[in-house]
């Protein structure tokens, strides 16, 4: 049978070696899968149909290794990726996991620590630079409290902005073009982390020495997480030309971050991210790498990771066409151009028309969005073409 959805490079879809290569450990159990090598992962993902693969530092040179060690590996995988065509359009640092990260990393109350954490990332970045990558990713996981008796969070703010400041000056200074994409997430591991959402994000980086070279990365999960909408974070960040990087997932309102294999759940609003980055709604497309940062059920063995990393791509593809055809739909479009006469700028003429508004009769309108909405669905379900 043809695939009707057949995955291509010029789908630009990306996978973090941390992703498939999750082994399947959680707070409560061990790992039930086995590691998957970096080359291992770069040739899986290519026999998938991904078009690149995004890392932390540590995802493939090991914290503590020596300079020939580091070289080895970096050639190792330059030349599998090489072997497979596949690009590294992202890389981040791992600025959690070690201890010394324990209070934070950029926001950690010792300035040795804050310290450390941006030569880090300067090497991190020379890695990315050294792969390919364009973008640099900014998960601030350990940049939070659990008491506020700890730290004044204006502290940590000015130091977290010091911080990036420091990496922008150094950055442009090389002249490496690159983009930096500030991810947020409202809590886990802290308690409470700094610059919870997307939104907060785009306004501490009006504060940035730098604010043109900064963008964010909203993650689904994360959005979710703080029980805000994924569409809007997005759109808001296209809207300003910050959606520098998007970190696609599926993740169920009031529980931990889980990180699923995208459009997993909350169908209906992957359909409407994807029609916000297919760009089928009339505002110009993303053109950015469409990256899941997810990974398989712990139930599931190497084969199942494949399993995953098919049906995140496959599902995006589907709802593309749907989002397509959505937009394509002349009863849809009938009923968007019937609520479209209010949409025009505000203005002299609009204000000086208010005496010609009669609000009651205005009030009384029905807008068609039941039927509308009915009508994504039966294309969500395959039923409309
Ligand atoms: C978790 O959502 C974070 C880390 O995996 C990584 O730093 C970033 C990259 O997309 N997402
Ligand atoms: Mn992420
Ligand atoms: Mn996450």
């Amino acid at each position: 049978m043809i695939d009707q959805y057949p995955v291509t490079a010029a789908d630009r879809f990306t996978f973090g070696l941390w992703t498939v290569g999750n082994r399947g450990a959680d707070p409560f159990g061990s790992a039930v899968r086995p590691a998957l090598s970096p080359v291992e992962i770069v040739k899986g993902l290519a026999k998938v149909g991904a078009w690149g693969v995004n890392l932390h530092d540590n995802d493939l040179i090991p914290m503590g290794s020596s300079a020939p060690e580091r070289d080895r590996i970096v050639s190792e995988f330059k030349r599998a990726l090489s072997d497979c065509g596949m690009q590294v359009p992202m890389a981040t640092t791992n600025l959690f996991s070690h201890p010394v990260f324990k209070d934070g990393a950029f926001t950690a109350g010792d300035s040795r620590v804050r310290a450390f954490a941006v030569r880090k990332a300067m090497t991190a970045i020379e890695l990315g630079v050294e792969l390919g990558a364009t973008t640099i990713v900014f998960w601030g996981g350990r940049e939070g409290s659990e008491t506020d008796a700890l730290k004044d969070p204006r502290d940590a703010i000015r130091w977290y902005r010091e911080s990036l400041n420091h990496l922008c000056a150094w950055t442009k200074a090389q002249g490496w073009g690159l983009r930096f994409a500030l991810e947020a997430k409202p809590n886990e591991p802290r308690g409470d982390i700094y610059l919870a959402t997307t939104g907060h994000m785009l306004h501490f980086i009006t504060t940035l020495d730098h604010p043109q070279m900064c963008g964010v990365n909203p993650e689904v999960a994360h959005e979710t997480m703080a029980g805000l909408s994924m569409v809007h974070a997005v759109a808001q960040a296209m809207e300003c030309g910050k959606l520098f990087h998007i970190d696609l997932n599926a993740q169920r309102i009031g529980k931990y971050d889980q990180d699923l294999r995208f459009g997993s759940e909350d169908l209906k609003g992957a359909f409407f991210l994807v029609r916000l980055l297919e760009g089928t709604g009339g505002y110009p497309a993303y053109t950015g790498p469409r990256h899941f940062d997810a990974h398989a059920y712990r139930t599931e063995d190497v084969e199942g990771v494949w399993d995953f990393a098919r049906g995140c791509m496959r599902t995006y593809k589907i709802l593309a066409v749907r989002a397509r055809a959505f937009d394509g739909d002349p009863e849809v479009q009938g009923i968007l151009q019937s609520n479209a006469g209010g949409t025009a700028a505000l203005g002299d003429a609009a204000l000086g028309g208010t005496a010609q508004i009669d609000p009651d009769a205005i009030a009384t309108r029905g807008l068609r969005a039941e039927r509308l909405d009915q009508l994504a669905i039966e294309h969500i379900m395959g039923v409309r073409q």
